[in-house]
């Protein structure tokens, strides 16, 4: 085990998160929560990186309606670094099915419809592994910056 102090993790603003202009805020609950950005883009992702990235739920049933929603519009994938950051993402993101989200979460806060679980707003890694992989589909290793904020001399003695 590392020190998890430093443990990334990768997130996605999905296409719905980008139309409905909630990028800002999303990325203000992240800052809040004391996680670093390390790594950001704004791009429309294409179908193979898409299905790469998903290729466990390929089996599905909603797969081609779901890839199809993941290319309705750009995306804004992130790499963020804090504590626990893995788990501690997947508590401030809550359920995929939007009528288990709590308030108080991201999704629970933004999702709208409550009868499936398509547009969700935004994606976060599940695992430590499947983060590592997941960063190394969306980013290069020059893309993930490299530096220490000045607030952590304060924050971390
Ligand atoms: P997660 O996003 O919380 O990790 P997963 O079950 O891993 O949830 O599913 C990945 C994504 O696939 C979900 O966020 C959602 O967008 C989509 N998805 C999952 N189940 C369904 C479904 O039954 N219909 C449509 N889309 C689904
Ligand atoms: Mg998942």
């Amino acid at each position: 085990m590392g020190d998890p102090n430093v443990e990334r993790t990768f997130i996605m603003i999905k296409p719905d998160g980008v139309h409905r202009g909630l990028v800002g805020k999303i990325i203000k609950r992240f800052e809040s929560k004391g996680f670093k950005l390390v790594a950001m883009k704004f791009m429309w992702p294409s179908e193979q990186l898409l299905r790469q990235h998903y290729s466990d739920l390929s089996n599905n049933q909603f797969f081609p309606g779901f890839i199809k929603y993941m290319l309705s519009g750009p995306v804004v994938p992130m790499v963020w670094e804090g504590l626990d950051a893995v788990k501690t993402a997947r508590f401030l993101l809550c359920a995929a099915n939007r009528k288990d989200a709590n308030p108080g979460t991201i999704r629970g806060d933004l999702c709208t419809q409550t009868e499936h679980s398509g547009p969700n707003v935004i994606h976060g890694a599940d695992a430590v592994e499947a983060a590592e992989r997941e960063i190394g589909l969306w980013f290069t290793e020059k893309e993930l910056v490299t530096w220490t904020r000045t607030v952590d001399t304060w924050v971390y003695e």
